[in-house]
Order: structure tokens, then sequence, then C-alpha cells
């Protein structure tokens, strides 16, 4: 391709970025922002899929019907947010199974948050309440990123996340109206999670080496420490409503600021629990591989199926309408 269509291909992308537009995917994209999308989205759906496993762990155990219900519903979710998410990245040309071999060859991340673990039935709660609410203040402003089928994926996320929050929210509310141990089970609980929760933003902005970049494509709208310190401003009335406290001595009201300030999160657990010594981190991957390789016959048997059927597509005379039309299964598929 010559320079100059580069230029005008180039000029176009950044017009509708400019304009606040959707790049869609058969609209040119420069590569960086392509890698970019791709190692954002996996990252994402390699969250929502490990971040089924520390709630996974609690349906068997679950303290009645109701809340097994909502549990396996909520994790039901995740699953799904993934297959979104592996979907949208699909549409910038990346297979769904070699994300799925990075993410267990640990050459793709997932979110920091997954690699602690759930401990008590009220984590169920603070996981909903706090790292549900992390990430709807992170994902809200994703449902107007640049990238179309990304930010169209986010919407539909953000609308569930936004009721596993209120049902974390919701079954706090009941332990800290029951007993004295219920009372410390939850507070025990926001102790852990805590700052896990606030590292999910992503390292500090001096620190992160995408920000800036990612802000001027249209892909993220605000840097890791502004959503860092919604989410706090968020997070401390709810904290008061609760009765728990939030383990931070520096937390307070700067009537200058408008907003708490807070103290500074652990960052060197933070890096070391991305290079991968989390509490869970090995356990987290190995349960994921485990999953993948128990899988390999339903993805066997899938293709197997597919190529049966385009086999016989190819014999029908011409365009296999007939072959299709006549077996139950198409019937099935389209329902
Ligand atoms: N954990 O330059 P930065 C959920 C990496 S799941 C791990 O600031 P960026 C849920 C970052 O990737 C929600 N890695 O990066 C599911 C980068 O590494 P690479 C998950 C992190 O992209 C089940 C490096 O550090 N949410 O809600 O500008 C149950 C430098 O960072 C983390 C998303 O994935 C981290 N916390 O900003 C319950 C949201 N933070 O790639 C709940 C989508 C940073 O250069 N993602 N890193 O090797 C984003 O919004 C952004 O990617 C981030 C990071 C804010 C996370």
């Amino acid at each position: 391709m010559h320079a100059q269509d580069t230029t005008a291909l180039e000029a176009g992308f950044q017009a509708t970025v400019a304009a606040d537009q959707r790049i869609e995917p058969r609209d040119w994209m420069p590569d960086a922002y392509r890698a970019s999308l791709i190692r954002q989205i996996a990252q994402h759906a390699h969250s929502e899929i490990i971040g089924m496993q520390p709630e996974g762990n609690w349906i068997l155990r679950a303290p009645s019907l109701r809340r097994k219900a909502i549990l396996l519903a909520k994790v039901q979710d995740e699953a799904g947010h993934g297959l979104y998410l592996y979907a949208a990245a699909e549409t910038l040309g990346v297979d769904r199974e070699e994300l799925t071999e990075k993410l267990i060859g640990s050459r793709q991340k997932y979110s920091s948050i997954f690699n602690y673990p759930a401990l008590s039935f009220a984590d169920i709660g603070v996981i909903g309440w706090l790292v549900d609410g992390a990430a709807i203040c992170n994902q809200v402003p994703l449902c107007r990123c640049s990238y179309g089928p990304y930010a169209r994926a986010m919407i539909r996320i953000c609308k569930e996340e936004s009721f596993h929050q209120r049902q974390g929210y919701e079954l706090l509310l009941s332990m800290v109206k029951g007993t004295d141990a219920q009372r410390l089970m939850v507070q025990e609980s926001v102790d852990r999670w805590w700052w896990p929760s606030l590292m999910m933003f992503g390292p500090p902005d001096g620190d992160s080496p995408n920000t800036l970049q990612s802000m001027e494509w249209g892909i993220k709208r605000h840097t890791n420490d502004e959503l860092r310190q919604r989410f706090v401003d968020m997070a401390v009335p709810q904290a008061e409503v609760l009765g728990v406290t939030l383990p931070d001595p520096d937390l307070r009201w700067n009537p200058e600021r408008g907003s708490y300030d807070y103290g500074e999160p652990d960052w060197a657990e933070f890096k070391a629990v991305l290079k991968g010594s989390g509490p869970c981190n090995s356990e987290r991957l190995a349960r994921r591989r485990r999953a993948h390789e128990n899988g390999a016959w339903v993805r066997e048997a899938a293709m197997a199926y597919a190529a049966k059927q385009a086999g016989r597509a190819g014999q029908a005379d011409g365009t296999g309408q007939a072959d299709r039309a006549l077996d139950p299964a198409n019937e099935e598929a389209t329902v």
C-alpha cells in the first residue's frame, strides 16, 4: 500500500475517534490499536472466566436455596461475559483457542483480584459489593470505548454487573443484621478484600505504560487513579451503612477536593501477584488448564459435527440447502 493511502486511512481513523464515533471490525485501524485492544479484551475475558472460580467454590456450600440460586446465576453470568468478550476479541482477527492457550500458558494476564482466596461465605457478599463494585466503576466508561464490538459487549455486561453488586450488598446487609459472629465475619472479609479491590484499577497513573495511548485512542476514558478515586468515594458511605470499617487509617474526607483521601496500596504485592506469586495464581491456572483438557472431547465432537454438516452441504446439488433443511439438528440450532 502507498504511504499516501495509509496516511488517508490513518486520518479517517483519527477523525472517527475524535468525533466520538465507533471503529468497526471492517474499518481500517492502526496495528498498535488492534494489538492493544486484543491485549485488553483478552485479559478482560480471561478475568471473567477465571473469576468464576472463587465464587464457584461456594455454590455447594451456600447456606440456603435462595443464596445458592443467586450464586449459580451470578457465576453463569460471568461465563457469559467471558464469551461475549472472546467474541469481541475474535472480530479483531484472533482465535479464542489461541487466547485460551495464552492464558493457560501464562502468556496473557487476568485480573490480579482473582488470585486471592474466598475463605468464608461473607466473601461472596464482599466480592459482589467491592469486586463487582470496582468492576462497574471501571467498566461503565468502557461502554463508550471507541471499538464498537467491545463497547456493545460492555453495555450488556454492565447491566448484569449491577445486579451482581446489589446481590452482594444485600447479602452483607442481611449478615450485619444477624449475630455478632456474622458481623465479625463480614469485617474480616472486608479487611482482606479492600486493598486487592483498589489494585483492580491497575498501577498508579505514573506507572501505567498503556493509559495515555489508550485514552488518545478512546479505549480508556479515565485514568486508573481517577477510577480508583471514584470507587473509594462510592464505597465509603456504603461501608458506613453496613457498619464496617475500611482498613485504611489514612481514609478521610477532603473538603477541598470533594473526595476521600486514602492510603497507598502495597504496589510490591500487586507486582508480585502479576508475576504469578499471589496466594492462588498456580491453583487458578491449574484448574483452568484441567477444565480445558476435560473439555477437549466436547470441542472435538463439535468440530466433527461441523465437518459432517459441511460435507453434507457440499454433496447437495450446488447449495446444500436440501440436506440442511432436512437435518433436524438445524432446526434446533436456529431456535
Ligand atoms: N490485574 O498500563 P496499565 C470482573 C496490567 S472481571 C492484572 O495501567 P491498562 C469479575 C496491564 O494489563 C473484571 N493485570 O494497563 C469477574 C498491563 O499489562 P500488559 C476485569 C493488571 O490496560 C468475575 C500492566 O499491568 N476487568 O469484573 O491501561 C467475578 C500495566 O497496566 C491489572 C477488566 O479487565 C490488574 N488489576 O489498564 C466478579 C477491565 N492492572 O497488558 C467480577 C478491562 C493492570 O501491558 N481492563 N494490569 O502486559 C482495563 O480496564 C484495563 O486493562 C486495566 C489496566 C485498568 C485493568
